[in-house]
């Protein structure tokens, strides 16, 4: 049959990460019929908690995991890998300003990329997970040239579930009868949340979501500043940032990258742009896309009014001064 697929899991002893294991280990993302290799990447003196991670993982008894290897080292943790998934990154600390966030992010994902573009398959799928996802996607692409620029992904998934969540339980319907929303741009609170596109499925019909709610004020305001303001929303109430829903939309992200989206159906991701919808070329944005054996699309020629392009360009916005910050800490 086929190898065993290797994977890094980057902040490995963190949060996000103690979700997401059991569900990439389980066989829930990769399939049933892929062995496994995990390498489990985070800081020197997290080695100790990561021994337990490790442990943990051996406990479980899982059948697809033929091996897991707890490392402080990126040559270690990025040799001939398969699939990488960025979690770790620097927190931002109180009083810190998005300026240094950003030069202590590059701190980490230039030497990640450097590693990435020396020692990873030069087919590996990429996935960054750690804030600012955007734009340490854009410092890990820029560091490793050599890697298809399609490899290289951010997570916008989360943001896209919570705006399905947000509608289905608006019409108390489940979220499986909600399709095609979309999340533009930054994963930050400037992202646009677009229900244009989306239908929804009441009592068998499908309809577009703008006639079921039959409330376009509620569409245009709460639903975006509700999703915009999600991530921010569970800090306060549970005193820490999203862990589980975290781990189930990279789940969510890699699988359907592995076994393509739904006929008619898109998900949203953050790529590297490719200049559609008239946003600059190389910039990290989020876009509808469907995927077909591997390979990811961008949806193109959705309408777009000046309200919603208004959105687009100030998450554009946003991104550039992101990427013109990362690439000053670059060079210093
Ligand atoms: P934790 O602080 O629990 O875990 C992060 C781990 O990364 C720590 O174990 C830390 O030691 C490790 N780490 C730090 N620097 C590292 C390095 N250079 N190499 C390897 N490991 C390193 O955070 P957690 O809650 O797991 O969140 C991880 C990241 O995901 C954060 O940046 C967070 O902001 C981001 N998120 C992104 C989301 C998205 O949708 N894109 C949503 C969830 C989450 O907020």
């Amino acid at each position: 049959g086929k190898g065993p697929l290797r994977i890094v899991i980057t902040g490995a002893a963190g949060q996000i990460a103690y979700s997401l294991l059991y569900q990439i280990c389980s066989g829930d993302v990769f399939g049933q019929e892929q062995d496994l290799i995990v390498n489990l990447l985070d800081i020197t003196p997290m080695l100790g908690v990561l021994q337990g991670v490790v442990m943990e993982i051996e406990d479980c008894s899982l059948p697809l995991v033929k091996g897991v290897f707890p490392t402080d080292s990126v040559e270690v943790a990025f040799k001939d890998i398969d699939v990488a998934l960025f979690v770790g990154a620097m927190p931002r600390k109180e009083g810190m300003e998005r300026k240094d966030l950003l030069s202590a992010n590059v701190k980490i994902f230039k030497p990640q990329g450097q590693a990435l573009e020396k020692f990873a398959k030069k087919t590996c799928k990429i996935l960054v997970v750690g804030n600012p996802a955007n734009t340490n996607c854009f410092i890990l692409a820029q560091n490793a040239p050599s890697i298809p620029r399609e490899n290289f992904t951010c997570l916008t998934r989360l943001d896209h579930n919570r705006a399905i969540g947000q509608i289905a339980s608006r019409l108390k319907i489940s979220p499986k009868s909600v399709k095609n929303v979309i999340i533009w741009g930054n994963h930050s609170s400037t992202q646009f949340p677009d229900a244009r596109s989306a239908t929804v499925n009441v009592n068998g019909k499908e309809t577009p979501a703008y006639d079921a709610l039959k409330d376009d004020n509620w569409l245009k305001n709460d639903f975006v500043s509700i999703v915009q303001k999600r991530g921010a929303a569970v800090i306060a109430a549970r005193k820490l940032s999203s862990a589980m829903s975290a781990a189930k939309a990279i789940c969510d992200h890699m699988r359907d990258w592995w076994f393509g989206t739904k006929d008619h159906e898109f998900t949203s991701m953050g790529l590297i742009s490719d200049g559609s919808y008239g946003i600059e070329k190389g910039l990290v944005y989020s876009y509808p896309v469907q995927i077909k054996d591997g390979k990811i699309s961008i949806v193109q020629d959705l309408k777009i009014d000046d309200w919603s392009r208004d959105l687009m360009d100030k998450t554009q916005k946003e991104l550039i001064e992101e990427k013109n910050d990362a690439l000053k800490a670059t060079s210093t």
